[in-house]
């Protein structure tokens, strides 16, 4: 796990200068959890941001995901590996992933589209 730069929730001024500081580091923002993170772990699959922001519109959409060859949780709203898609674990945080309606389908990749 990355730490890259972590800034404390303190007076309002402080965060909008954390924020535009991991602009001007090139990193993206998490804008819940008020964290950087390399841009590279932006919809990836994991949570990089404490509440997920890496990982949700508008950094992940559906296109976003399938250019990544990855899947969109529709409810969830991020983006999961393929090969997660019925494999026993809720990766979609709502278990879409695991649905029986997931698991019974072909295409697996054209499950949450
Ligand atoms: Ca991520
Ligand atoms: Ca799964």
């Amino acid at each position: 796990m990355q730490e890259a730069c972590v800034f404390p929730l303190m007076s309002h001024t402080l965060n909008i200068s954390a924020r535009e500081t991991c602009h001007l580091l090139d990193m993206f923002f998490c804008n819940d959890s008020w964290e950087c993170i390399h841009k590279s772990s932006v919809c990836d699959g994991y949570d990089h941001c404490r509440y997920g922001e890496d990982e949700a519109p508008p950094s992940c959409t559906t296109d976003a995901c399938h250019k990544l060859d990855m899947v969109f949780c529709n409810v969830s709203r991020k983006c999961i590996h393929k090969d997660w898609i019925c494999d026993g674990d809720n990766d979609c945080r709502n278990g879409e992933d695991e649905a029986a309606s997931a698991c019974s389908k072909s295409s697996l990749s054209n499950i949450m589209s």
